[in-house]
């Protein structure tokens, strides 16, 4: 398996990356105004430890294109800054994981050893494979050291996808601790379109997780009930790990991957630089739109290119915020904001990459739904809350009146068709993702959901068409859930089946 460095260097992926990405600093950026931001909860909590202007590490790279694929999660410590280390997990290395690179067309043998002490597991968020390749099911639960296989057949459209830990009950603390990673599916139809796309150069993936840091310089993850109930949110956001780094890019096109891996953290990413959002969950959207920011909820993925045509310093900011909603409102939201990634144009590197006006087909009509459902996203049950409150146990959340149950399936959705999901949360807003499925949303409020969706935010009600692609295999279940990782946790999460 590669290393962090061979990767970094172009070696494992067979990439071949210029000298200046492997100078030590980018050219002694200044740190004034970089990374301070200065608002919120930023100016009372920024820890000195933390370094901003750190020349940007891409993750490493894994080709799978070969039809093969080997991952170890594994436990470590992490240094977020010059602080104390942080105990984390990643795949391959000591904190999140490589950028796995696979083709449409291809079947990947994937096997996933669990090098960690606690049960894991491996969910390729957004590869709509059959429900025993899925890695989100009970069943897929990777004991400590033992090796899960996955066969994962790729028929669909080039995308970001990624891959986290699924662990009912512990999912929050241990993708938290590092245990996500990106997935970059390939296609003849996007490479034809002539996009910025060579990794770590003109083509970058950013992984957000924010993380509150204790006074050593450590990332703590230490939810109480009322974290449990609202999210965590951190103190900062960091770019893989890295708090305001800053990348080398050309004096061009740049194209950023965006991946939200915080557990409960909606992220407001801005530009000040024109920029156009080209994709979105699922693939690339019709038309580029033009944007001067896009918010991702937990979960969600955006594809961004930003013209640094005219060269210089560009900060690119993020505010995170707690997901909104009536509740919420209520409680005045608290907001980190902060540079997230500086770009700095260079006009040596070539800049080959190009945005056409025409991405995708239109999408096009669906057929008519035949099956029509109702989800109600329920934090706190009463009767059921006041009995975990004397037990002294924490919130149980769920779906239409039932928590998560390993042993309950909800229902069972026909292949091939499309079904008509209207999906309401109470009280505050909640980021709902089902696996095997693909979404449209037919009355998109922002860019960022038109296209094809697996997450999509809800606040009050929303309707989603929703096409029933992959078949369960052996009655292992299809999840669907919110994705705010701690009220996944807490059960506000039920399954499916296909046939
Ligand atoms: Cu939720």
């Amino acid at each position: 398996m590669i290393t962090r460095r061979a990767a970094i260097l172009g070696a494992g992926a067979g990439l071949s990356v210029p000298a200046f990405l492997r100078r030590a600093d980018a050219q002694g950026m200044m740190h004034d105004g970089m990374g301070g931001g200065g608002m919120g909860r930023m100016s009372d909590t920024e820890p000195a430890a933390l370094q901003a202007g750190q020349p940007f590490r891409p993750m490493p790279e894994i080709d799978a294109r070969g039809g093969t694929l080997a991952l170890r999660a594994m436990a470590g410590e992490t240094r977020f800054g010059t602080g104390a280390a942080t105990p984390t997990m990643g795949f391959e290395g000591a904190y999140l994981g490589p950028t796995v690179r696979m083709r449409r067309g291809t079947t990947v043998n994937a096997a996933v050893t669990n090098g960690t002490e606690i049960p894991v597991s491996t969910h390729w968020h957004g590869l709509n494979v059959p429900s025993d390749a899925d890695g989100g099911a009970p069943q897929s639960v990777i004991r400590p050291g033992a090796v899960w296989r996955a066969k994962l057949p790729l028929e669909q459209p080039a995308a970001t996808l990624w891959y986290h830990t699924h662990v009912h009950g512990r999912t929050a603390p241990d993708q938290w601790a590092g245990l996500a990673g990106a997935l970059i599916l390939e296609d003849d139809e996007s490479d034809a379109l002539g996009l910025p796309s060579t990794p770590g150069l003109d083509d970058l993936v950013v992984i957000l997780q924010d993380k509150k840091i204790g006074r050593e310089g450590q990332a703590v993850y230490d939810p109480d009930m009322m974290t449990i109930m609202h999210g965590y949110l951190g103190d900062v956001v960091l770019a893989n790990g890295q708090y305001a780094p800053v990348a080398e890019v050309p004096a061009g096109l740049v194209r950023l991957r965006f991946i939200n891996a915080s557990t409960s953290a909606q992220h407001t990413i801005s530009f000040p630089r024109p920029a156009r959002l080209i994709g979105v969950d699922q693939g690339l959207i019709p038309r580029p739109v033009e944007i001067a920011d896009v918010t991702i909820a937990p979960g969600e993925r955006v594809e961004v290119v930003v013209d640094m045509g005219d060269g210089g310093t560009v900060p690119i900011s993020v505010a995170a915020s707690l997901m909104g909603g009536m509740m919420m409102g209520m409680m005045g939201g608290d907001e980190v904001r902060h540079t997230l990634l500086s770009l700095v144009g260079n006009a040596d590197i070539p800049a080959p990459g190009r945005v056409p006006e025409r991405l995708t087909e239109d999408l096009g009509e669906l057929p008519a739904s035949v099956v029509e459902r109702s989800f109600v996203l329920q934090e706190n049950m009463g009767p059921m809350q006041r009995m975990r409150d004397m037990m002294g146990s924490g919130p149980v959340m769920a779906i239409n009146g039932e928590p998560y149950d390993p042993d309950r399936i909800s229902f069972t959705a026909r292949i091939g068709t499309v079904e008509r999901w209207s999906i309401t949360a109470e009280g505050m807003a909640h980021p709902f993702h089902a696996h095997g499925v693909k979404f449209r949303v037919p009355d998109p409020r922002r860019p960022e959901e038109t296209g094809w969706k697996d997450v999509v935010v809800i606040n009050g009600t929303r309707e989603l068409l929703v096409a029933i692609e992959a078949p369960s295999v052996e009655n292992i279940p299809f999840m669907f859930h919110c994705h705010i990782l701690e009220h996944e946790d807490a059960g506000m999460m039920g399954q499916f089946l296909t046939a």
